[in-house]
């Protein structure tokens, strides 16, 4: 099982790059953001609870974040391995998943860090606002993403250093380039 998380901050890309991390590697793909936009399109109580606290730029509830994982994990009992992204957010998170590799017998390969100055997620940010229809997508929000990003996201890189699991990418480049990037670290994974 190969199991990947993709880091970084809002706009870092991690959405971009899992597309074809998803279709090579055939995995399970739980992105949170996604799995919360859902939600709230559904019209679900738990995306009522979320839909505001997103649209303000802040982090939703571990507990929240909790109950779409093991939904999504549960329905896909024989994946051959899970890509994250966009989770873990927090140490708790952090920690939830540990537990929930240990409960399928297997482990985060690695988490994989796209390390982008803000200065340029913002300006992809904006650019994605123009049509993206999210309500999270403009400037005073995209502030307040961030600042989440570096008081609570930011610090658990910290957890996976110690592990010696964290792979940093440089995201300031293309997406071909960074898609390449990633490319050298799965093949060595894989190995
Ligand atoms: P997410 O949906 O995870 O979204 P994101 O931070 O916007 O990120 P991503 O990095 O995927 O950006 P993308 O590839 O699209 O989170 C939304 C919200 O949900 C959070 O703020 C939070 O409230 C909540 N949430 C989600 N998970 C949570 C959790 N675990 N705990 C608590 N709350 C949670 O890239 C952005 C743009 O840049 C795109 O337009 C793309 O085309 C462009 N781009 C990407 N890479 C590029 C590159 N290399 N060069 C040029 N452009 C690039």
């Amino acid at each position: 099982m190969l199991n990947i998380a993709l880091f970084g901050p809002p706009g870092a890309g991690k959405g971009t790059q899992s597309e074809f991390i998803i279709k090579e590697y055939n995995l399970c793909y739980i992105s949170t953001g996604d799995l919360l936009r859902k939600e709230i399109a559904e019209g679900t109580r738990l995306g009522q609870e979320a839909e505001s606290i997103i649209a303000a730029g802040q982090l939703v509830s571990d507990e929240i974040i909790v109950q779409l994982i093991e939904k999504t994990i549960v329905t896909n009992p024989y994946s051959h391995g899970f890509l994250f992204d966009g989770f873990p957010r927090t140490y708790m998170q952090a920690y939830i998943l540990e537990g929930l590799m240990i409960q399928h017998n297997s482990s985060l390969n690695c988490l994989i860090n796209l390390d982008v100055d803000q200065d340029l997620t913002v300006r992809r940010l904006l650019e994605r606002g123009k049509s993206s229809g999210r309500s999270d997508d403009n400037e005073t929000v995209i502030k307040k993403r961030l600042q989440e990003y570096n008081e609570k996201t930011h610090p658990v890189l910290e957890f996976y250093r110690e592990k010696g699991i964290l792979r940093n990418v440089d995201g300031n480049k293309s997406i071909d380039d960074v898609t390449g990037q990633i490319k050298d670290i799965l093949k060595e994974e894989m190995k």
